[in-house]
């Protein structure tokens, strides 16, 4: 072994970790000892201890207690945990105004699912030079007068025209943030134009419209120069598609959960007990629809993936 050192993992490709260690990615393979259950001990995001040996090869000796873990909890027969990435320090959920159309459900989705994950979150409406449509369609404003409501930081972007990035890239500084949200809306664009030297792919305009189809396939993590870590995700493959909790559920929409300690039952769930606050907030207009309308179809699905018989 020449020198021990400290360094981060960016990637993985079978047994091989692609790691950053003072200004270089280094091809890793794991130490024995560690290998063992290798799947979740080593993951993009971690901090690891390194040996460069004579002949030029290098290893990975051990794992650094991690800070943060952003997990992934298989719905369905297939239940289980597993982790996605390790030492995160906020999630950037990104959706689009058009193409694809922005889906309030699945947003409010993501963002429960870094709520799960106690993460900090930050809301990117992207495309936003196509808000200005045909009459009628949604102006970015307006789509995110809800989110802003509940508390959320929301950066508007294109990737196109620049409009946004200055603030997104004051974001990014110094910190590991992951990029998710549903597939074509421009996370891999957005990293791209905030930084030309990571040229991620992203699909081609005129590729046929694979729906379902993913550009970005793994989770990977890239220096956002000059401090910054950014891991840049297939969104949906990676987290969109956890299964929650009902607690999870019950946490995960700020506004409506600080509403609930005036519910007139402790463990009220929103879902049409007598005197629920937040039934009477919506009433009022105080909680936006489709954010109660997300809470409850959340709710009722991680209910019915609860049940033991199912
Ligand atoms: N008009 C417009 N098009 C954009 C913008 N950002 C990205 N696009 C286009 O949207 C398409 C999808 O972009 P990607 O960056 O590949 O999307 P992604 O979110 O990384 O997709 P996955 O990797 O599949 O999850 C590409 O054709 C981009 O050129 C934008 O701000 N405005
Ligand atoms: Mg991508
Ligand atoms: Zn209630």
């Amino acid at each position: 072994m020449v020198s021990p050192g400290h360094a981060v993992v960016m990637s993985r490709a079978g047994g091989t970790y692609r790691v950053y260690r003072d200004g270089e990615v280094l091809a890793a393979s794991l130490r024995g000892r560690v290998k063992h259950g290798a799947e979740e001990r080593v993951l993009v995001g971690d901090r690891v201890t390194l040996e460069l040996h004579r002949d030029g090869s290098v290893t990975i000796e051990g794992v650094e207690d991690r800070k943060s873990l952003l997990r992934r909890r298989s719905p369905g027969k297939r239940r289980g945990v597993r982790a996605v990435a390790a030492n995160v320090d906020q999630v950037v959920v990104v959706g689009s105004v058009r193409e694809p159309q922005w889906d309030p459900y699945l947003v409010d989705r993501f963002l429960a699912v870094s709520e799960a994950n106690q993460l900090p979150v930050l809301l990117v409406i992207n495309k936003s030079d196509l808000a200005v449509g045909p009459a009628g369609s949604a102006g970015s404003a307006d789509l995110a007068a809800p989110y802003e409501a509940a508390g959320y930081e929301v950066v508007r972007t294109s990737a196109r025209t620049g409009e946004g990035l200055a603030t997104l890239h004051r974001r990014l500084g110094g910190r590991a943030s992951v990029f998710t949200g549903p597939t074509g809306v421009g996370k891999s664009s957005l990293l791209n134009a905030l930084q030309p030297g990571l040229k991620l792919r992203t699909r081609e305009v005129s590729a046929r419209s694979g729906a379902g189809r993913h550009t970005t396939v793994t989770a990977e993590m890239h220096l956002f120069e000059p401090d910054g870590f950014v891991i840049d995700t297939p969104g949906l493959r990676d987290i969109g598609l956890w299964g929650l909790e009902p607690l999870d559920v019950v946490h995960a929409f700020p506004e409506i959960a600080r509403l609930a300690p005036e519910c007139r039952f402790d463990n009220c769930r929103h879902l049409g007990e007598p005197r629920c606050a937040v039934e009477a907030a919506s009433a009022r207009g105080a909680v936006v629809p489709s954010r109660l309308w997300s809470y409850r179809q959340l709710l009722r699905e991680a209910l019915e993936a609860a049940r033991p018989w199912s």
